[in-house]
């Protein structure tokens, strides 16, 4: 290897790399090599070596969709990523078997879009608690979108949000008529987000809806369900117009946690967050003596529906 090479992959002389860009985001994973994008334009590269390997023993895999890599340029004058930038947020899937690895779904996004639809698939609250937990858990703010509001109401969807004490800010969407999308495209203005959810529920809708002329990846063409409907198979970021970026992922049946703490299951439901300390450092507010979330629930200032969603999530974690 000419000696200028091999200072340069020691990282040293990045500074002199005869790339366009030193900083790359990732916009797609396939194997042995990414698609990579620089603000202007999508380019594929390869991976070094010692990039495919940085992946430490927890993790499935090496590089997300959102990461910041450094490349190089290689000998046929492909891309080469040489190193990945510290993540600043990340979104995990933690695996069912506390020995199996974890998957990131996303890197540096600034905000979760747990997208839940008001039927077909019908609601699952639980669902939305447990993403707006790893979102917390990764960095992220985690909003909520009821998308398919015209199979029901307008009020219908308000009252199902406000009955399942959905403890995150809601927008509300039909995807299918465009009713909601202005309100969702300032929510979304600028940053990074993430869209995430069961399959079907209508992220690659939303995300047409938001990137007019965005295709389903070349991958989805083959991967219609047995509905005959094109379903996400890989997750992939978009550029949106009007500036910031939205990554589209695979919707997945059902969210593993791994361990938590109770803290982290605490912080996803804000008036239990936001109680007063228990008389004990460890309360896992369920039994304890001095618990200031039971005595919450007495004078109603936890509100008996927020509890009950606190309680069913933590029976799910296996608690620290
Ligand atoms: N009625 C109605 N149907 C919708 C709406 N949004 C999406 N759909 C339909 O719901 C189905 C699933 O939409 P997708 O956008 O593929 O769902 P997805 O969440 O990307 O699914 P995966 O990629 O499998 O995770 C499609 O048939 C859409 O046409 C909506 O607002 N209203
Ligand atoms: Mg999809
Ligand atoms: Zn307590």
């Amino acid at each position: 290897m000419p000696r200028a090479h091999r200072l340069h992959y020691t990282g040293r002389i990045v500074e002199r790399a005869r790339t366009p860009s030193s900083v790359w985001t990732v916009a797609q994973v396939h194997g042995a090599s990414v698609e990579l994008w620089d603000g202007h334009a999508f380019q594929e590269a390869a991976l070094a070596g010692q990039v495919k390997t940085s992946a430490d023993q927890g993790h499935t895999n090496a590089l997300a969709v959102g990461d910041e890599v450094e490349v190089e340029a290689s000998g046929d004058g492909r891309l080469r990523v040489i190193a990945r930038m510290p993540r600043r947020t990340q979104l995990e899937r933690a695996a069912n078997d506390p020995r199996s690895r974890v998957q990131i779904v996303a890197a540096n996004a600034t905000r979760t879009l747990i997208v839940s639809s008001l039927d077909e698939p019908p609601f699952r609250p639980g669902l939305v608690d447990r993403w707006a937990l790893l979102a917390r858990r990764g960095g992220m703010d985690p909003v909520l979108c009821l998308n398919k509001v015209d199979l029901g109401s307008q009020e219908q969807a308000e009252r199902t949000v406000a009955e399942a004490a959905i403890p995150l800010e809601a927008l509300f969407l039909s995807a299918k008529t465009g009713w909601g999308v202005d309100a969702l495209r300032a929510a979304l203005a600028g940053g990074t987000t993430v869209l995430v959810g069961h399959s079907g529920v209508g992220k690659s809708t939303i995300l047409r809806l938001l990137v007019p002329g965005a295709e389903p990846s070349t991958g989805d063409v083959s991967a219609k369900n047995r509905k005959g409907r094109h379903t996400t198979s890989s997750a992939r970021l978009y550029p949106l117009p009007g500036g910031g970026i939205v990554i589209d992922t695979p919707g997945v049946r059902s969210v593993s946690l791994g361990r938590a703490e109770v803290g982290e299951v605490a912080s996803v439901f804000a008036e239990i967050a936001e109680a007063p300390p228990c008389r004990f450092r460890t309360c896992t507010h369920r039994v304890e003596p001095g618990c200031s979330v039971l005595a919450g629930l007495d004078d109603g200032s936890v509100p008996r529906p927020v509890y009950a969603r606190y309680r069913r999530l933590l029976e799910e974690v296996e608690v620290r």
